[in-house]
């Protein structure tokens, strides 16, 4: 029988239904969100929240950006999919703007972050052997300990993380990993079959963990002596949250790869891409890797659109500046359970001295939605477009948990 909807009347039936017949991979706040504007949320009773995740940085230009929606209303309503076995017209603008805006000579779409990853892991490995010259099935890649890339069974393989791990194996061979932020042991563990280093600038899902000051230089350097990929996944790093385009730009380094998705589609849609020059991406021929919905047409307007936003409304300005307006307040907390606060732009981590989900509990009745990461650190990352005002707002109610 199907359910009207008068019968979901609220919160608690919904909670119900969801916890009777979804799978339990997530332990979700007990809000249930029915709609969203800006930097706000509403849930099904119409109580509003402050969004403070933003989707994990999927939603940088705020929920359903009206000329977001216009774009992917409007593709949608001329042809949404069409396989790469033909071309569209949405997908080469989108390689000329993402090169315009990255200056890396080529693209290529995929749909969601583990995806780019994957896609990323492979071409390093096929550029290693076709390049540099590896012997086939040896090559290695290099990562850090506190990484989250993804959930994929390889992107885990290389996860330090037990819990992403546990079960799931066997996995895959051919990574190494060595402690965030230290060029030595990067020098250390590379060998004559090493040819990539993947890492994330600054570590999200590790609790906004900002590596020593001019670690990816070294990292950078180190890499080009030796041959070796520099890979960056700005997958939530990237496009505008620490303040800069991309979180990578802090230190002045171009990686050969970059990773993005998130907010490359404002929310809308999973939209992901790798970017790196013709002599990496070009160890793709064709039929060597793909994906049915990989650079649709409907995917390229709105990730068009999207970027387009980011950059005419100074999303990244916005971020540098309201971010450290932000920083600056959040560290005249005096709180006993505050043991350290730091970020980049607008993206914070809070980090307590105790478990973090029963204060997030507390913001949630205070109206502001945010989520603990690694038991101990409150994750602040809003939709860059939330006003000053609405930062007041929060920080009033965020002292008043904590203090
Ligand atoms: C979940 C974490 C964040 C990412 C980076 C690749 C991906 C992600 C730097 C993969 C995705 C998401 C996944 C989501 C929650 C969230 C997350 F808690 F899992 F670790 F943000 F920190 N690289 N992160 O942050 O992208 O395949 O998901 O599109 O899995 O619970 P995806």
């Amino acid at each position: 029988m199907p359910i009207t909807e008068e019968q979901l009347i609220g919160t608690k039936e919904l909670i119900a239904l969801e916890e009777a017949y979804g799978a339990h991979n997530y332990h979700p706040l007990d809000v249930v969100i029915e709609r969203a504007a800006g930097a706000w949320v509403y849930d099904v009773e119409g109580k509003r929240y402050l969004d403070c995740l933003a989707a994990y940085s999927a939603v940088n230009q705020g929920h359903c950006h009206p000329r977001i929606l216009e774009a992917l209303v409007e593709q949608a309503k001329k042809v949404t999919l069409t396989s790469r076995a033909f071309r569209n017209a949405q997908l080469p603008l989108l390689y000329k703007e993402l090169h315009d805006l990255t200056g890396m000579e080529m693209t290529l779409p995929m749909n969601s972050g583990a995806e780019a990853v994957e896609t990323a892991v492979k071409a390093a490995r096929k550029w290693g052997y076709t390049k540099k010259g590896i012997a086939a099935g040896k090559a290695e890649i290099i990562v850090c300990a506190g990484n989250f890339h993804g959930r994929t069974v390889t992107v885990v393989s290389f996860s330090s993380d037990e819990q992403y791990r546990e079960g799931f194996g066997p996995f895959t061979p051919g990574f190494r990993i060595i402690p965030f932020g230290d060029a030595k042991a990067l020098r250390v563990a590379i060998t004559p079959n090493t040819c990539a280093f993947l890492v994330e600038p600054i570590q999200g899902e590790a609790g906004i963990v900002i590596p020593p000051d001019g670690f990816l230089r070294e990292a950078a350097a180190i890499c080009r002596e030796q041959r070796v990929l520099l890979m960056v996944d700005e997958i939530q790093s990237g496009l505008g949250r620490t303040g800069k385009l991309f979180a990578y730009m802090h230190e002045g380094i171009r990686p050969d790869v970059l990773i993005v998705g998130k907010a490359l589609a404002g929310g809308y849609y999973p939209v992901s891409a790798v970017l790196a020059s013709k002599e990496i991406l070009g160890v793709f021929g064709p039929g060597d890797h793909g994906s049915t919905f990989g650079g649709n047409p409907l995917a390229c307007a709105v990730a068009r659109m999207s970027l387009r936003v980011l950059i005419e409304e100074k999303l990244v300005e916005r971020s540098a500046e309201l971010g450290a307006y932000f920083l600056e307040k959040l560290r005249t907390l005096r709180s006993p359970v505050v043991k350290e606060v730091r970020g980049r732009g607008l993206w914070i981590g809070i980090e307590l001295t105790t478990e973090a989900r029963k204060y997030c509990e507390a913001l949630k009745d205070e109206g502001i939605l945010c989520k603990e990461t690694h038991s101990h650190i409150i994750r602040i990352a809003p939709p860059l477009v939330i006003q000053r005002e609405e930062i007041d707002w929060a920080f009033e109610r965020i002292r008043k948990v904590l203090e």
